[in-house]
């Protein structure tokens, strides 16, 4: 199975154009100097880093023709495209991608690149997606016109052309093979498309009356039921920011550690886990790394590693 695999290579997206707060285009570097690359090595990993993706400037762009519902949509579809490419090509390199957000909106590129991969080879995906957020507004009902909120809808075929139809074909996934865990904040366009798809949202409440255990076991289950296996992508923002102050769009009522480690080994324990991300987390807001270090450590959960 892919997810078996000992080769592991990261990629970073400095990918800030899809929020409004800055910050999180630092990180990809506050996960790697957190020591990803040499705790992924200890772990038993042959480890590759290509870098990062190239991510137009804010400073650069003239402002002049930014749309406000979905802002800078040329420069969030380029970098994706890339980032698409280049996740394929870590496939077809039997490595397993290990991508480093950036905000949100490069889970666009992520996906097509692996779903691409696998559609290729007759398969379905499915995405576990755990977040405070559902991720599902459409340049209609965004609140923010923030592409970082947007980008479920985008994989499931809902948004602008330009992203949607990055790697030539549309959806990539099917509502049915998806999983969100963790949702505390969510706008009424969202809840709508939601209940309209019958997409599989696991709240905070859920959590807190189930167990993180029992709903990964369920999520799990319906990600795997009709594919190959997920992508795993995992917004910092769905830890309490107690313990993940530096993040872009701070949600109380969050994930606790453990809960968050947790919801990572089970993902591995699986064995169908075929990609993971990290993303949202901001450097300019953190303390001391003190998210940074934890994105690595929760990608290491991921990952396989283990007390015992
Ligand atoms: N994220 N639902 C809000 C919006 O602007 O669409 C917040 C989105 C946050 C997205 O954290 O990845
Ligand atoms: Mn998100
Ligand atoms: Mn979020
Ligand atoms: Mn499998």
């Amino acid at each position: 199975h892919p997810s078996r695999q000992r080769k592991a290579t990261i990629v970073g997206v400095p990918m800030d154009l899809g929020a409004d707060r800055r910050g999180v285009d630092m990180g990809p570097s506050v996960v790697r100097i957190a020591g990803l690359s040499a705790k992924l090595t200890e772990l038993g990993y042959t480890v590759e880093d290509i870098g990062n993706v190239p991510v137009a400037l804010a400073e650069m762009r003239r402002v002049t023709d930014t749309d406000a519902r979905h802002k800078y949509l040329s420069e969030v579809a380029k970098s994706n495209e890339i980032l698409a490419n280049h996740v394929e090509a870590i496939l077809e390199q039997g490595a397993l991608p290990v991508v480093l957000g950036g905000d949100h909106s490069i889970a666009i590129g992520s996906v097509a690149g692996i779903a691409a991969y696998y559609r290729r080879r007759g398969h379905r995906i499915g995405i576990i997606w755990i977040d405070a957020h559902a991720d599902i507004n459409t340049p209609e009902s965004s609140p923010s016109g923030n592409i970082h909120g947007m980008p479920l809808a985008v994989l499931l075929g809902y948004g602008p052309a330009l992203l949607t139809q990055i790697g030539g074909f549309a959806p990539k996934v099917r509502p049915e093979d998806c999983a969100i865990i963790g949702v505390r904040q969510i706008d009424d366009g969202e809840r709508q498309l939601a209940r309209q798809l019958g997409l599989r949202v696991y709240t905070m409440r859920d959590l807190d009356e189930r167990g993180m255990s029992a709903v990964m076991d369920e999520a799990l289950d319906l990600v795997t039921r009709h594919t190959i296996g997920f992508h795993a992508t995992f917004d910092m923002d769905f830890v309490d920011p107690y313990y993940a102050p530096g993040v872009g769009t701070p949600v109380p009522g969050g994930g606790t550690y453990r809960e968050s480690h947790l919801a990572m080994e089970k993902i591995h324990d699986s064995g169908n886990m075929l990609s993971v991300e990290m993303v949202e987390i901001n450097a300019v807001l953190d303390t001391h790394n003190r998210t940074g270090e934890l994105g690595a450590e929760l990608l290491l959960s991921a990952l396989g590693k283990k007390i015992l």
